[in-house]
């Protein structure tokens, strides 16, 4: 049974935090591994900490933790030398000077359904401690900025588990009496528990080696399911290229002899960054052709490398308390950003970034869960690996790059590396490095870890013709958050181009107001003007180029001007932007008539630009992929903001689909035809793009509608020869409620069946669909034979996508949709609150629907509230989402 917490979890506050009474400076650790009763003894050199009184009793963090024994120096204790409960260990009177420390206890790792500590996956046994997970499997100061170094034998019946694997190095390994075998693994660098990992049973390995700039050879090994073997090669390359990446970019080389993944089937998130011992979801290691899309290559490249690049930004350099997070996330992230740029088309993977970072981290900026990216108060730390911590964070260091430039970024990073190399640390810290390294001030800069909400940045312009000067006025604001009514103005960077009537960016002479240098406006007070004199021709100016900072531009252009940036901007990302602010424009105008009942208006220049991208050959078939996708519903009612009304957007969505179909046809049927591509299947981008572009055009021609549309996605689903086309027609398909989807997805099911990840993309596909059936047919796959409760992958697919990919259904007036997602959070909820909490995080935005749909999201979350008991993780959530 979970442990759930009934009462109201307190706070954990930032202005709190005091160092650690006690240090650990080792922990030796034996598993005995045993399906319900594991036992685990650990053996710790402890500490007094400087400063700590005499008489401070040690307090060891448990959770659910059955003890078997206490030693001190070998010593055992008796019941008055210490106090435990599942969730503490108090020994009350320390000896003085430094001591060993054993205690051993008794885990179930079978019964362990929250998958935090040990846990079984397909019958093997495997470990995830971030973030308070090492508590689950021994008693321990289970706080980032305790850093031992960890020696861990595993034993296990060598039948059951012949693969024993932990963090660092073996050491030692050989068998032992009836049947069972052990191995003994050495981490020598010191580390904070949530690194801590093990992993056992049987697994197929697939094994190759790299060698660093220094000249060292490591091992390189991906342990997967057996037969999955050769599922991991796409994987392995990833993984070699961000070996290389880390170095060539920042100087930063492997440290230990061998690099281990495993791969899991159940696994709560997405993957872990366990020194040398990373611990993946399948879904981000096993790729073939047949059964992975091309966005899931993209995926793994993506979550490999990141996973990979913590070994320095999380690993040899860690967080000093949970609040820091942002520290190893965010960092990580940009770091994993600018790998997959490198590897592929910068702009399409901005792109790509920015729509994410927009749909997620503005939508959760905007609602009841809106934190800072570095939170100044949690109750459920497991509720802030969020969209603001990662990919906020991620824009932050991406932000800090544009003030300093590369060469003052790397001279920041460099320093951040050498000051605190093996050191547990604050964004204090992180910023420090900068600002010495480069002599800049940062201190305004700060505040972007500490405000929440995105700023709002007003723009107004003015050209005077005759004194040939361009005068643009800037007004920031940001709106109150949870905790935060006022905030003060940021530094926001915004880079920019003045471009001329021939599409050229203009030249300019004096600048007044504002600082400029290079490209960038620094936009530093909550009014800020600048003036460009010496600009002979009328500009329009091109504003937050590469979305130079994480704030919502407001006004500024005509739609004539973003029509004519959609065609001629020099930043592919910009021209993407005018484009999406022209979609937007038109959709919330004809949504507005919908939800009035009125005919939903079409807008021919709309359709016009729309088919010059379409035919533009010399653009990147992957950019035009993006550029003809028009913003999703989601977003859509985040840009309207208030009384929203998701029939309404889907139903003007879905008109200027049709419409860009039937007037675009020619150009959609010609792409369909021409971009087929010939050579077998490969995923690198250029072809990726390819695939992307020629799908996009299908779609547009099933928007359309006829037969004959219908009949070349029918033929598409059957001659792919990829998961990336045949998912593509399938999901087209069935969204378009053509009377071949039941076949596409009856043959897909078939095809697939036993497969586990990709009939994920078949319960997914089935969740997204937009239409009145598709509640009862998503409770009824709850009950098909491959779904289950217990796997995170599978109810994620299903339920989760229903949740949070399917607007209109998950928003139905009626509010059954509002409440089979409660119902599903509480029988999640009983056997692994991390899942659970996530699901009721959809509810993220329900304050912004219409007054009808808004009483019953209400309805539905108080429902949630009321039930006892729940766990921390869904009550801190729920009871936020109320607020
Ligand atoms: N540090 C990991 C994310 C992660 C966090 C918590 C977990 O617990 C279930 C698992 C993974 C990353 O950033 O990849
Ligand atoms: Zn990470």
């Amino acid at each position: 049974m979970t442990s759930v917490k009934n009462e109201t979890a307190s706070a954990v506050r930032l202005a709190d935090y005091r160092p650690p009474e006690y240090l650990i400076d080792t922990i030796s650790l034996t598993i005995a591994l045993d399906p319900t009763e594991t036992r685990v003894t650990a053996e710790m050199a402890i500490r007094r900490n400087n400063g700590t009184p005499r008489n401070a009793p040690l307090r060891l963090d448990g959770d659910e933790l059955s003890l078997q024994s206490v030693r001190i120096d070998g010593k055992r204790l008796s019941g008055d030398a210490y106090h435990a409960t599942p969730d503490l260990l108090t020994i009350t009177a320390p000896p003085e000077g430094a001591f060993t420390l054993t205690v051993e206890t008794l885990v179930d790792p079978t019964a362990n359904t929250q998958l935090m500590g040990l846990y079984r996956s397909s019958g093997n046994y495997c470990t995830q401690c971030e973030a308070e997970g090492f508590r689950r499997i021994t008693y321990f100061l289970d706080r980032p900025d305790v850093l031992a170094v960890y020696t861990t034998r595993i034993e296990a019946k060598k039948d059951d588990a012949p693969i024993l694997l932990a963090n660092g190095n073996l050491t030692d390994s050989g068998d032992l009496p009836d049947g069972r075998h052990y191995a003994v693994w050495n981490d020598p660098f010191p580390k904070p528990s949530y690194l801590f990992a093990m992993v056992a049973g049987s697994l197929g390995v697939v094994e190759d080696e790299f060698t660093t700039q220094s000249g060292r050879k490591v091992d390189l090994k991906i342990y997967v399911e057996p037969g999955k073997e050769p599922r991991c090669a796409y994987a392995m390359d990833a993984l070699k290229r961000s070996m290389t990446w880390d170095e060539e970019a920042f100087g930063r080389e492997y440290d230990l002899d061998i690099f281990m993944i495993v791969a899991v089937s159940d696994f709560n998130m997405g993957a872990m960054e366990n020194k040398g011992l990373n611990v993946f979801n399948d879904r981000y290691i096993l790729a073939d052709p047949q059964t992975a899309t091309d966005q899931d290559y993209a995926n793994i490249e993506a979550v490999i490398a990141h996973e990979y690049f913590h070994n320095w930004t999380g690993n040899r350099i860690t967080c000093r308390d949970w609040f820091q997070l942002c520290l190893k996330e965010g960092l990580t992230v940009f770091r994993d950003q600018e790998f997959s740029s490198d590897q592929r088309s910068r702009a399409v993977k901005r792109i790509s970034d920015v729509r994410l970072l927009k749909s997620h981290q503005f939508a959760e900026d905007a609602g009841p869960l809106a934190h800072p990216v570095r939170p100044n108060t949690y109750k459920e730390i497991n509720n802030f690996y969020t969209a603001t911590v990662y990919e906020k964070g991620a824009e932050l260091i991406r932000m800090l790059k544009t003030l300093l430039g590369p060469e003052g970024f790397r001279a920041g990073m460099d320093l951040y590396f050498e000051l605190h190399d093996g050191e547990a640390v604050t964004v204090e810290d992180f910023l420090a490095a900068f600002a010495d390294a480069t002599g800049t001030d940062l201190s305004q800069f700060m505040l972007w870890y500490e405000q929440a909400g995105t700023p709002a940045l007003a723009v107004t312009s003015a050209f005077d013709a005759t004194a040939e000067k361009l005068t643009l006025t800037f007004e920031q604001s940001c709106p109150p958050t949870p905790g935060q009514p006022v905030k003060k103005p940021m530094h926001i960077p915004v880079r920019f181009g003045l471009v001329g009537p021939d599409g050229q960016d203009l030249s300019y002479g004096a600048v007044a107001g504002a600082t400029v240098t290079g490209d960038t406006i620094h936009v530093v007070d909550e009014r800020h003007r600048v003036t460009f004199s010496g600009v002979k021709a009328p500009p329009v100016p091109s504003l937050l180029r590469g979305f130079s900072a994480p704030v919502k531009l407001v006004g500024g252009l005509t739609t004539g001007e973003f029509g004519f940036l959609a065609g001629h901007d020099s930043d592919p990302f910009n021209r993407w932007q005018a484009i999406q602010n022209l979609a937007m424009g038109l959709l919330t105008e004809t949504t507005a008539a919908a939800h009035a009942g009125k005919p939903v208006p079409s807008d021919d220049s709309f359709l016009d630009a729309m088919g010059a991208i379409a035919s533009d050959t010399g653009l990147d078939p992957a950019f035009r992929a993006l550029a003809l996708q028009l913003p999703g519903e989601t977003d859509i009612a985040r840009d309207i903001g208030e009384d929203v009304d998701p029939d309404a957007i889907a139903t003007a969505r879905n008109a200027l689909r049709s419409a860009i179909g039937t007037a675009l046809g020619d150009i959609f049927r010609s792409l369909y035809d021409t971009l087929a591509d010939s050579g077998p299947y490969s995923p690198d981008a250029d072809a990726a793009g390819r695939r992307a572009l020629r799908n996009v055009a299908l779609d547009y021609l099933l928007a359309a509608g006829g037969e004959a549309a219908e009949a070349r996605a029918r033929d598409h689903y059957f001659g792919a020869d990829n998961m990336t086309d045949r998912l593509a027609a399938m999901t087209s398909l069935v969204h378009a409620a053509a009377p071949a989807a039941r076949e596409a997805l009856t043959d897909f099911h078939d095809r697939f069946a036993g497969d586990p990840l990709v009939i994920d993309k078949w319960f997914a596909v089935q969740a997204a669909a937009p239409f009145a059936g598709t509640l009862s047919k998503v409770e009824e796959l709850t009950t098909h034979t491959a779904f289950s409760w217990s796997n995170p992958n599978r109810v994620r697919s299903l339920i989760g996508v229903f949740a949070t990919g399917n607007p209109t259904q998950f928003n139905r007036a009626d509010g059954a949709g509002f409440e089979f997602i409660a119902n599903a959070v509480l029988k999640l909820d009983r056997s692994n609150p991390q899942v659970a909490a996530r699901l009721l995080s959809a509810f993220r935005s329900w304050r912004a629907l219409e007054p009808e749909r808004r009483e019953r999201a209400e309805a539905a979350l108080r429902q949630v509230a009321a039930t006892t008991p729940l766990s921390a993780d869904v009550q801190d959530i729920v009871s936020r989402s109320l607020d």
